[in-house]
């Protein structure tokens, strides 16, 4: 599936999960369009937008005439479709995928699913998902138990997880582990230092702006 500029359409303003799609397109330096919606605002209800996505969240990326919906499964697919000849690292093998696969499904799961979104809608968001201080608590601690056990071997990736090289994976690690600092949960020192490299990247820099300007309008720019 070849892309022509500006047949990628990104929809998703202010999202860390948003924000990972962006990342991911500034890293494969590919030109898109944006659409800054943003969640809880009714932008995500309309009658368009729930016909790309009827989850009505976002991210959702449109690709010519093919739509994708989830975070990972966006940035993997760019990864996968315009990756070759670019800077990224893609899996190599049946076991360096099976390793991008363990981080991502960890950072995927474990953190963001299980730990990280409890503690956002019941901690953060109290007037619409109501307010659950037990299972916050008990959310947070899960949450630190978890990087902690991660976290001496993070503390041996030298740079990003396949080397020099940033992969797919290290996009939903790296975004994660600052999604914890975010919500209040302490990073290890290797942990920090791991998401302090990654988010000093030229291309998360520009992502990051972007995924923040409200300023464009709803035709792209
Ligand atoms: N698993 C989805 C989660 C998407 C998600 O929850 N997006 C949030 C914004 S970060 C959203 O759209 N929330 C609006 C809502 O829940 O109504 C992904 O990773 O893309």
């Amino acid at each position: 599936m070849a892309a022509t500029e500006n047949s990628i359409i990104l929809w998703g303003a202010i999202s860390l999960r948003a924000l990972r799609v962006h990342w991911a397109l500034h890293e494969l330096g590919l030109a898109y369009e944006f659409r800054p919606i943003q969640s809880r605002t009714g932008e995500t209800l309309t009658a368009e937008y729930s016909g790309h996505n009827p989850k009505q969240k976002i991210p959702c990326l449109q690709d010519g005439d093919f739509t994708l919906t989830e975070s990972p499964a966006i940035v993997n697919y760019l990864f996968n479709a315009y990756g070759a000849g670019t800077d990224v690292y893609r899996p190599q093998s049946a076991a360096e995928q099976a390793r991008a696969d363990e981080w991502s499904y960890f950072a995927m799961m474990e953190l963001d699913a299980h730990s990280l979104y409890l503690i956002r809608r019941h901690k953060f968001l109290p007037e619409i998902y109501g307010a659950s201080p037990i299972a916050v608590a008990s959310a947070e601690e899960y949450c630190l138990k978890q990087i902690n056990a991660v976290a001496p071997a993070i503390a041996e990736i030298e740079a990003y997880i396949f080397g020099d090289k940033l992969s797919a994976a290290d996009i939903l690690l790296a975004t994660t582990l600052n999604f914890a600092e975010r919500y209040e949960v302490e990073l290890p020192e290797s942990c920090r230092a791991y998401r302090d490299r990654a988010y000093a990247r030229p291309a998360f820099l520009s992502a990051n702006a972007r995924n923040e300007d409200l300023g464009e309008n709803l035709n792209g720019s």
